[in-house]
């Protein structure tokens, strides 16, 4: 298949936990896109900082989610795979981000307010700031498109308005260095599919998290067979059949959340698991899904294994990654320093 020019970026904190709908909502989808555009895949370890990480766990969770895109399939000489603080770009441009964003904009983000929660007086002020780097690693390599999950969508409008307002602010300039009507893209978020929000196996009014304090509620990316099992066989739901339409799914949070997983996983639609199971009680969907989960997930947690038996290995996919990102990256902040009007020796 023939390669677009649209470029896409992604990331995932390592923030440990790696669970399905990290996997369903983003890294699969990275996987498919590579086919057809020219991708760059990041650990983000810069945003995984905004709240306190063990430095050594730190360093085992950027193998980890790497392990992860390799073993799903993200071929490493295709696409450009690194983590994020390797490449200083990342932090120059969300300074000068920091000075375009308004106080009002980041204000207004939910997903602060919920990682704060009470006590919003002491948290970080990178948490506060974090859609201005996840703003700067998308638009440094001026991406085109961004497959991420649902609960992203408010941090991707917010990148279009900094694309927007640095493109306004800084418009004569960047005409007169002869970048046409603006510098940055207006990116477009990815967010499709019938998982874009996998819900939480213990309560269908949560979104499936690496933070929740409990493990049931998440299937994670290095679960074996038996915990994939045990977690779905526990799984909450209601006590009536799947109904015959989606339609039916309507106030039936957990059971729509498992359809949409099985609808995911099996590449098909919500449409297609309704029809086939239409009628039939949980007793004998979720074998099915579990039977279905394990097939497609257990050959990615032995390559994860034995990704992570080789550290070396995963650490030299990242340099390789890293050094090929700074030469995008490298470009991108020279030409902004000279729009924005910093000497440059
Ligand atoms: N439940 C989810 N369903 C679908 N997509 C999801 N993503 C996360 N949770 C779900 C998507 O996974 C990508 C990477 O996410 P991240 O690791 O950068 O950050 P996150 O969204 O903060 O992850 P968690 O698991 O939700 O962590 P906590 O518990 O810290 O809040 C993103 O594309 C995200 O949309």
């Amino acid at each position: 298949m023939n390669k677009s020019n649209d470029r896409v970026f992604s990331g995932v904190q390592p923030t440990g936990n790696l669970h399905l709908g990290n996997y369903l909502g983003a890294i699969k989808r990275f996987v498919t896109l590579q086919d057809t555009h020219d991708c760059i895949y990041c650990v983000v370890d810069l945003h995984a900082i905004t709240q306190w990480q063990d430095p050594a766990e730190l360093k085992n969770n950027t193998r980890e989610v790497t392990a992860a895109y390799l073993a799903c399939g993200i071929d490493p000489a295709k696409n450009i795979i690194f983590n994020q603080s390797q490449v200083s770009g990342h932090a120059e441009l969300a300074w000068i981000f920091n000075c375009v964003a308004r106080m009002g904009w980041l204000n207004l983000m939910t997903q602060f307010k919920d990682k704060a929660g009470k006590n919003r007086e002491n948290a970080s002020v990178g948490l506060f700031c974090y859609p201005n780097l996840m703003a700067a690693d998308i638009l440094l390599y001026r991406a085109d498109f961004v497959p991420v999950g649902e609960d992203q969508k408010q941090h991707m409008e917010l990148t279009r308005d900094i694309a927007t307002k640095f493109n306004h602010d800084f418009g004569d300039r960047i005409k007169e260095l002869g970048h046409g009507d603006g510098y940055f893209p207006i990116t477009d978020p990815l967010i499709e599919g019938p998982a874009t929000r996998v819900m939480s196996l213990r309560d269908g009014s949560k979104k499936m998290s690496k933070s929740d304090p409990s493990d049931l509620s998440r299937i994670r990316m290095t679960d074996d067979a038996d915990a994939i099992a045990k977690k779905i066989r526990k799984a909450k739901t209601d006590s009536d059949p799947l109904p015959e339409t989606l339609e039916g799914l309507a106030g039936r949070s957990e059971a729509e959340n498992l359809v949409g997983i099985y609808a995911a996983l099996a590449d098909t639609t919500k449409e297609a698991v309704i029809s086939e199971y239409a009628g039939q009680p949980f007793s004998v969907f979720k074998p099915a899904l579990v039977e279905l989960a394990v097939e497609k997930l257990s050959p990615i947690n032995d390559e994860m294994r034995r990704l992570m038996a080789d550290p070396a290995g995963v650490d030299k996919v990242l340099a390789e990654g890293s050094e090929r990102a700074r030469e995008i990256a490298d470009k991108t902040i020279r030409e902004v320093k000279d729009i924005v009007g910093f000497l440059q020796a």
